[in-house]
């Protein structure tokens, strides 16, 4: 009872580390200020479609430096702000193109405009709730 109770604790803690140092990419709210300067091109102070469309495919680009056109384990690390981690629809650790376009297409936008204008101000931004994160 007690070696098993034991291997528990242990396996469960080789769990927790593996996937931590995988995926443990909190969002990061000095990342994302950061991030949402650059999303903001038109600087109006707030994010809106084009602005994320364009923003998200020229960073994709920039996180994929093996350039498979597929956001790996690894090059998600990269993005401290957790936005492509979210983006990841089948939970397999690697974000497609496809992915990231669903994602900054509609589900950002559902989960960061808290004031429904159809746009994301910078506060929206980093106050976003990322519900995909992995621990
Ligand atoms: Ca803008
Ligand atoms: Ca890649
Ligand atoms: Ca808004």
């Amino acid at each position: 009872m007690f070696n098993l109770k034991t291997t528990g604790v242990i396996f469960l803690s080789m769990v927790l580390a593996g996937n931590i140092s995988a995926f443990a990419q909190q969002p990061d709210a000095d990342a994302m200020k950061k991030e949402f300067q650059r999303m903001d091109a038109n600087k109006d102070g707030f994010v809106d479609q084009n602005d994320a469309d364009a923003y998200w495919q020229k960073r994709f680009s920039e996180l994929d430096r093996d350039k498979d056109g597929i956001l790996d384990e690894e090059e998600l690390k990269a993005d401290k702000t957790g936005m492509f981690i979210n983006a990841d629809q089948n939970k397999d650790g690697a974000v497609s193109w496809q992915d990231a376009k669903k994602w900054f297409g509609k589900e950002y936008f559902d989960l960061a405009d808290s004031n429904k204008d159809g746009k994301i101000s910078e506060e929206e931004a980093v106050g976003v709730k990322l519900i995909k994160v992995k621990f």
